[in-house]
């Protein structure tokens, strides 16, 4: 069976690949069908973006599609950057300006006030339109400089008191073990292996 991987975010597509990795699936991402839609997001929550992500790229691939909107709220702002992650520091904004930005909007907030959730929601729908979506979160504390090369986004801020490193000082199997994504994909693969299971029957039953 062939998914699509609906991302253009490189660092979510890496770590989805590695997390489904085990199933007999194909991957393909979006870089393989350059002709597919741009999604804007509009929504107001993970959920309904990720949802409307999946559900453009199944309807225009024809193939089981997963989508992942995620991104960190932070407590002392009141959960922002939330759905407005990847443009907290403007609307082409790259890793390194918002990661800029949130230290910014944290000058002078003690250690004890730095405390974030990095959430994510991963949803797989089919062709016929049947939807799954899952949820996975993780908990640290946003540290006062970057540290660390591994990952993407937020990592080299977000400090995991656990394993004392931030996301991006640990190696990609260790987050892959408990990221946010991590576990909503745990969630999904038990989905992943049920469709797998019902397209070899079909196709046994021709
Ligand atoms: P797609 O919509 O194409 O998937 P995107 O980067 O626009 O890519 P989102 O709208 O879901 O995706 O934004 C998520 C942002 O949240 C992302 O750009 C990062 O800045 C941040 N983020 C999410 N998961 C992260 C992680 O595991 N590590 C670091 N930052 C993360």
């Amino acid at each position: 069976m062939e998914i699509v991987i609906a991302t253009r975010n490189e660092g979510k597509l890496q770590e989805i690949k590695e997390l489904i990795k085990g199933l007999q699936v194909e991957v393909l991402s979006l870089k393989d069908i350059p002709e597919v839609p741009v999604v804007r997001e509009g929504g107001s929550s993970f959920r309904e973006n990720a949802l409307m992500k999946a559900e453009v790229i199944a309807s225009f691939t024809k193939k089981v599609s997963i989508a992942d909107d995620s991104g960190l709220a932070v407590d002392f702002l009141k959960g922002e950057p939330g759905v407005y992650s990847a443009r907290f520091a403007g609307e082409d904004a790259n890793d390194g300006e918002n990661n800029k930005e949130l230290l910014r909007r944290l000058e002078g907030v003690p250690i004890s006030k730095r405390g974030a959730t990095f959430r994510c929601v991963i949803a797989v729908v089919t062709p016929e339109g049947k939807k799954d979506i899952a949820e996975g979160e993780c908990r640290g504390i946003i540290q006062f400089e970057e540290k660390g090369e591994f990952g993407f986004g937020y990592d080299p801020l977000f400090f995991v008191p656990e394993y004392r490193r931030t996301f991006a000082e640990l190696s990609p199997e260790i987050k892959n073990k408990i990221s946010h994504r991590a576990k909503a994909m745990e969630k999904l693969r038990v989905v992943l292996k049920e469709y797998l299971k019902t397209e070899k029957t079909s196709v046994e039953k021709g």
